[in-house]
């Protein structure tokens, strides 16, 4: 299997997320990826190859253009007024206030995010591009047919960045725009399936109401587990798309037995809206040690995620999402790509 991969991805480093009160080093970390890559070396997964520039034009297909262009201009729009350190939101537009987009960076920040754990930083827009770029070279060549299935490395992740917010890590929703670049090249139906332990809150959004596309989750009830807002099994598509959105929340502390469970429910739903191709969203924060995740899927678990998705028999492209236990981050991560491979 090939492996879309950049090293830009290095470019976002940021030094710090708000979590449990306290300002701590940032979970999401350029060693991440470094981990994965190297596992793929390890255990020769297959090629590793840099991705192709495609301009603005595909994330616009998912992304609204002014939260675009908000993105391009965030750092330096900071720097003028703060200085060199991580761009961080404090004050939001609930409810009770208005949804009129400020002039202030600091209000703007804010008017496009979601969480205080997204720090934009000096390389977050050139990432956030490579990352994406990442995404869309893995579907081109799904979409035309020269690979059956294939791996974007993709850092930072996509799944809870909607089409005009960012947040958990998350910028451009690199998912989706892979999805939606496969339906542009041709594939009429495309189904998503979400095993990051977080909710896919954006890509749900980005889909919700449409028919042509297949968005699945499996993941900690947002009852108790960020993002908190979205995620609840009774969401399932409006208008169009009413029937085309299924989630299936667990709660604190689910190992193999329900998540498989759930696995096997989702995938049943993907074989019968029979798309012409799959994208996984892969999240490896289910294992049992993820410093900030609650589920206790275990090392061994993983190729047995792999040999399940290869019995759809779909072309399928791999898009990696969240996972915090570094050390393991590899190993488990290609553990789901090698049960794939060899299933
Ligand atoms: N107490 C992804 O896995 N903060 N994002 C959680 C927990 C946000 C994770 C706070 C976690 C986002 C892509
Ligand atoms: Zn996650």
């Amino acid at each position: 299997m090939r492996t879309i991969y950049s090293p830009d991805h290095a470019r976002h480093h940021g030094n710090s997320e708000l979590i449990d009160g306290k300002l701590q080093p940032c979970f999401e970390k350029p060693e991440r990826a470094h981990l994965i890559r190297a596992r793929v070396e390890a255990v020769d997964l297959g090629p590793i190859e840099p991705p192709a520039e495609f301009g603005l034009g595909p994330i616009r297909r998912v992304h609204r253009p002014d939260y675009v262009a908000f993105l391009e201009s965030a750092w330096s729009e900071w720097t003028a007024v703060h200085g060199e350190y991580d761009a961080l939101p404090l004050v939001w537009p609930t409810p009770g206030l208005r949804r009129v987009l400020p002039e202030a960076i600091d209000g703007r920040l804010g008017y496009y995010a979601i969480d205080a754990g997204t720090p934009i930083t000096a390389g977050t827009w050139t990432a956030i591009r490579a990352s994406a770029n990442v995404a869309l070279t893995g579907a081109a060549a799904i979409a035309n047919g020269s690979e059956q299935a294939i791996f974007s490395l993709c850092r930072p992740p996509g799944h809870h960045a909607g089409s005009d917010f960012f947040g958990g890590y998350c910028y451009f929703n690199n998912a989706a725009i892979a999805a939606q670049h496969l339906r542009d090249q041709g594939a009429a139906r495309v189904a998503i399936l979400d095993v990051d332990y977080h909710h896919g809150n954006g890509t749900q959004e980005i889909f919700y109401d449409r028919a042509d596309m297949l968005v699945v989750n499996i993941h900690a009830d947002p009852k108790q587990e960020f993002p908190y807002f979205l995620g609840h099994a009774d969401e399932t598509g409006a208008g169009e798309g009413e029937g085309f959105n299924l989630n299936l929340p667990l709660r604190w502390g689910a190992g193999w037995e329900p998540w498989s469970e759930a696995l096997e429910e989702g995938c049943r739903r993907v074989a019968a809206f029979a798309p012409d191709a799959l994208v996984v969203s892969l999240g490896v924060d289910t294992f049992k040690q993820d410093p900030i995740s609650q589920f206790r899927l275990e090392t061994a678990h993983f190729p047995l995620i792999g040999q399940r998705l290869r019995q759809l028999g779909l072309p399928t492209q791999f898009v990696m999402e969240g996972g915090y236990a570094v050390e393991e981050i590899g190993v488990n991560a290609v553990g789901v790509l090698e049960g794939f491979k060899d299933a």
